[in-house]
């Protein structure tokens, strides 16, 4: 049986990665509108890599015998301007994450569930590789500036990602 709290900050977290997979599934939607369909495709694999980071939490409550509760999700952004501020945004929202995971961990510790402190492990580093990620097409873009054909390049480099499930028990 899980603890309370614990159970309570899991279902938010659940929470937060869908309304990622919302706001990734918005800035695929702004990419595509302009014409940078690689783009459109790299943010569409994050957002069922999100829908995954939320089945596995919610998968993980259920196995320790806890109570699912599903709050409601709230409309991502839209505000989008160009590739470069998209990755900033991404960034952004990556590091409120990555604070929310810690959250978990602390969490955990204070309540003693070593079950979800070493269940949430894998969360924290996932979030070293998704602020990388971003960190990554930031510098990139940053670099390209105005330059329209590394920017083509870039896209079709983005085009390229493939979705592989992500399965906690698996790795
Ligand atoms: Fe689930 O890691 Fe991004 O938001």
């Amino acid at each position: 049986m899980i603890n309370k709290k614990v159970e309570d900050i899991l279902n938010a977290q659940i929470n937060k990665e869908f309304y990622s997979a919302y706001l990734y599934l918005a800035m695929s939607a702004f990419f595509d509108e302009i014409g940078l369909y690689g783009f459109a495709n790299w943010t569409k694999v994050q957002a069922r890599e999100e829908v995954d980071h939320g089945m596995i939490l919610f998968d993980y409550i259920i196995e320790r015998d806890g109570t699912i509760d599903l709050q409601q999700i709230n409309s991502p952004d839209r505000s989008f301007e160009n590739p470069l501020q998209v990755f900033e945004k991404i960034l952004d929202h990556e590091k409120y994450v990555t604070e929310s995971i810690n959250c978990v961990a602390y969490m955990s510790d204070d309540e003693c569930d070593l079950a979800t402190r070493h269940f949430i492990n894998w969360y924290i580093s996932e979030q070293v590789e998704e602020e990388a990620n971003a960190l990554d097409i930031i510098k990139k873009l940053k670099m390209f500036g105005e330059d329209k054909a590394s920017l083509y390049q870039l896209d079709k480099d983005l085009g390229t990602r493939t979705y592989q499930q992500h399965s906690y028990k698996s790795e």
